[in-house]
């Protein structure tokens, strides 16, 4: 039986849209489109492509050649994902272009062990491993980037006992470089952490095949447990009662296109021609609810599948929690101290602004408002997470055995390098500093570390409530702590967001 298609994606031209159109049409809507347009002038539009627009794999092999990669062989399937192995880039192009020549004859899709290889180098971290190297300009609609920009100044696994090499090659960041030739393809999945996701054509062709977030539970087994793994096998209607029921959403991906996929959405990719692509995963206000969502339901997956050894456990939470990171990405602690940086760093920003009195704050420029939205997309998400038994005061302590509330205080945060690298590197990406530059104001990042901006702004009533035990610093171990420092924020005296016009704001989850 063959594919219900009754979805096309949208063509818009990217230069003809504003940021608050694409925002409002598909970053809020989780809806996918292709953009154009936005491609031109990228270095790797030049140097990564032959005149007849072909791969250039001399070159790839010349310069990048003694980068490890990971490569998936797309005839020969491993669990739910087909098997991979590593090898140089070299490597890579040498077989490519013997597979090109016709050296590997049977060009054969089908899963058996006989079939040759179908090599597709994927997930390569190319800006992490070649950063002098500017081979494209991340387009300004995908620049709101929580995920990256938090990686580049921190780790995602803080103070926990997972492996530090897996951690730092494969959690470094979500910015990659795929390239295979014709007939390599992606099996059925829906991204990392329930990301967004972009992925750019640098060169060739991609047909894809996306399904709207509302029939993923079409695509599991009776048990619950897998999805399917290739759309066009004969899919075992009793394993998979739920598949004949789905439609799809399609469409071919030309060079210089890029397709937005939205959170949540399965989707499978095959390339029409030899292809080279850029795609990033990321995530921030809009779709923040889809990460912590996807991490509540893999933890109570992890939880039932060792249900069976709480009582002989020393520590059954921690357990739970390292099974979470080690499958899904990152477990409750990190996403947790992941939104306090976020949040900390937001409203830091916002009291400088507020403290140059500058225009941009009272009159609630784009910045200003698009921090104003973080704290409110961060608030929605800690209430969430509010009553999860893993926050409690037994649990907590027990994390890592680093110190929790250490790792959670905001003076220490922000006396941190990384934190100054990291607001940097929002400023930049929200363009809060061409904001400023227009205003000819400039924030000095360094003050706020000299100004013990937490402690100084509140009074000790509130620091008491943050914090019974020690009213002197602050300490966000908890959601509920989350929860009251943005509430204070909004409704405070001395809020950050004190004398706002917040009327803009009609969603704000919480009354003065
Ligand atoms: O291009 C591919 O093969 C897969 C890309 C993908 O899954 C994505 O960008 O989310
Ligand atoms: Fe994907």
């Amino acid at each position: 039986m063959g594919l219900r298609i009754e979805g096309k994606i949208a063509r818009v031209n990217g230069k003809e849209l504003r940021y608050a159109e694409f925002a409002e049409r598909y970053l809020t809507k989780n809806q996918p489109v292709v953009l154009t347009g936005l491609m031109e002038g990228w270095r790797a539009c030049e140097d990564w492509v032959t005149d007849d627009g072909r791969p250039n794999l001399g070159f790839l092999s010349a310069h990048f050649g003694v980068s490890k990669v990971t490569v998936a062989d797309c005839s020969r399937r491993e669990f739910t994902d087909q098997k991979r192995t590593e090898m140089s880039v070299s490597e890579f192009m040498d077989y490519w272009e013997m597979f090109s020549a016709g050296s590997c004859h049977s060009k054969n899709t089908n899963l058996n062990e006989d079939s040759q290889p179908l090599l597709y180098l994927k997930d390569w971290h190319f800006v992490k491993e070649h950063p002098a190297y500017v081979a494209y300009e991340t387009p300004s609609f995908f620049r709101d980037d929580w995920l990256n920009i938090y990686l580049d100044s921190y780790n995602m696994h803080q103070g926990s006992k997972m492996q530090r090499d897996q951690n730092e090659i494969n959690c470094s960041d979500y910015r990659f470089v795929y390239m295979g030739p014709k007939g390599t393809w992606t099996p059925l999945h829906a991204d990392v952490f329930r990301s967004y996701s972009w992925s750019a054509n640098v060169c060739g062709k991609k047909h894809w095949y996306l399904l709207p977030p509302f029939q993923s539970r079409l695509l599991f087994d009776r048990n619950q447990r897998n999805t399917v793994y290739n759309i066009f096998d004969e899919v075992c209607e009793n394993q998979f009662p739920g598949f004949p029921q789905t439609v799809w959403w399609e469409c071919v991906q030309e060079k210089g296109d890029i397709i937005f996929v939205p959170s949540g959405w399965f989707h499978q990719v095959h390339n029409l021609e030899d292809t080279i692509s850029i795609n990033h995963n990321w995530f921030n206000g809009h779709n923040l609810d889809f990460v912590w969502n996807l991490l509540l339901s893999d933890y109570c997956e992890a939880k039932n599948y060792i249900e069976d050894i709480r009582d002989i456990c020393d520590d059954f939470e921690w357990l739970c929690q390292r099974n979470l990171a080690a499958n899904t990405g990152m477990n409750f602690y990190d996403f947790f101290i992941f939104i306090v940086r976020w949040t900390v760093a937001s409203s830091v920003l916002l009291r400088q602004l507020k403290r140059e009195e500058s225009s941009l704050f009272s009159s609630l420029t784009k910045v200003v408002q698009h921090l104003v939205s973080n704290l409110i997309a961060v608030y929605n998400v800690a209430k969430g997470m509010e009553s999860v038994e893993a926050f409690t005061e037994d649990n907590l302590p027990r994390y890592s055995g680093e110190d929790w509330s250490l790792l959670c205080d905001v003076d220490r945060t922000l006396g941190e390098d990384e934190f100054q690298e990291f607001a940097r590197a929002i400023m930049e990406s929200n363009g809060l500093n061409d904001e400023l530059k227009e205003q000819d104001l400039e924030l000095n990042s360094e003050s706020f570390l000299s100004d013990g901006y937490f402690s100084a702004c509140f009074s000790p009533s509130v620091l008491q409530k943050l914090d019974p035990l020690c009213s002197s610093r602050v300490s966000l171990c908890s959601p509920g702590d989350l929860l009251r420092l943005i509430e204070h924020f909004f409704l405070g005296p001395d809020g950050v967001c004190s004398g706002l016009d917040l009327s803009l704001f009609p969603d704000i989850p919480f009354k003065s």
